[in-house]
């Protein structure tokens, strides 16, 4: 991330932040040592910030293991540390490769978690990165979604592929992808629609979506980003897990980390699948939207000192 762009996610991780650091001043007040007794009611709040069983009691060993006696401080230096180590496996930039005719990226998610705006924002990505990009309106389910895109298409300036509603999703990716393949476009982006992981049948619909792209060119789709929002908390692993056994996931976006305190799911996330996360999303704007670091995550979730923790509100 540039400086500018470091900052304004780390502005917008206030939330998750406040919680996070709430909780262990609430256990730790300030200028008091932490011994080795503290460490389970530590855990209970990093286990509270949504950064799950797994990572909260993996963090809290390190420290135990150590041993001796921790300044608040010195235990946040640590907790970083550890946090980073978590997150660094999963930064792993999306790609677009040259040698490929058009690269397909399909993105796929449950109701209202923001695919259609990362779509948007991805656009707006390539489109000042140089590469000629187009999109296929494959949400031919929800009222008004074809429009939508197209109003985005409009805005970005990139042309739309799309067909009424009710139309098989299916057959409009395949068309999408002919005509991006012909007129040598370099992104085809595929927004499907909003489906419950639990719904069998929608399922179903999007393995169809996998199998025609795959039909032209089988090493298509090229990446399949799974679109979570970090306010769903714990539920996005079941959701990535149901997506993934569907249509073998090849990174994740999380969105909406500015409006939520339970941005911790990352860390789980992470280090459950070990997908690569792509991007990290902090608002509705174009703008609020970044590749995703490993450090400045980390940074922006527990930073080491409190000059660049503040403001909080
Ligand atoms: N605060 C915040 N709002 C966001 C973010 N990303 C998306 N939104 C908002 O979330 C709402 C839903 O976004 P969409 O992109 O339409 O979500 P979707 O997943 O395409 O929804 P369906 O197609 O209905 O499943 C919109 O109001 C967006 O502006 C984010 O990172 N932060
Ligand atoms: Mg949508």
């Amino acid at each position: 991330m540039k400086k500018r762009e470091r900052g304004r996610f780390f502005t917008n991780l206030a939330k998750t932040r406040g919680k996070l650091l709430s909780g262990l001043q609430s256990v730790v007040p300030h200028g008091k040592k932490i011994d080795m007794n503290v460490l389970e009611e530590i855990e209970d709040h990093l286990i509270l910030s949504d950064l799950g069983v797994e990572v909260s009691s993996k963090i809290v060993e390190s420290v135990r293991l150590r041993g001796g006696v921790y300044s608040i401080e010195e235990l946040r230096a640590r907790f970083q540390q550890q946090i980073v180590g978590m997150l660094e496996p999963v930064e792993s930039p999306l790609q677009i490769l040259d040698s490929r005719k058009t690269q397909v990226i399909l993105v796929v998610g449950v109701n209202g978690v923001g695919k259609t705006t990362t779509v948007a924002k991805l656009t707006n990505r390539l489109s000042n990165a140089g590469y000629s990009v187009m999109l296929a309106g494959c949400d031919t389910f929800r009222a008004a979604a074809i429009e939508q895109l197209q109003s985005w298409g409009e805005k970005l300036k990139v042309p739309v592929i799309a067909q009424q509603r009710g139309t098989d999703a299916a057959a409009v990716a395949h068309d999408a992808f002919e005509s991006a393949l012909a007129r040598h476009i370099d992104v085809l982006i595929i927004d499907s629609a909003g489906r419950q992981h639990v719904n069998v049948d929608l399922m179903e619909q999007l393995k169809k979506i996998d199998r025609v792209l795959a039909r032209i060119d089988p090493t298509a789709p090229h990446e399949t980003m799974l679109v979570v929002d970090a306010g769903n908390g714990q539920n996005i692993l079941s959701q990535t897990e149901v997506f993934n056994n569907a249509v073998n996931l090849t990174g994740i976006c999380i969105t909406k980390l500015d409006g939520t305190a339970r941005g911790g799911v990352t860390v789980a996330l992470a280090r459950k699948f070990g997908i690569p996360i792509r991007f990290v999303s902090t608002g509705e704007r174009l703008e609020d939207f970044a590749q995703f670091e490993a450090e400045a995550f980390a940074e922006a979730l527990l930073p080491m000192s409190d000059e660049i923790s503040t403001p909080l509100k």
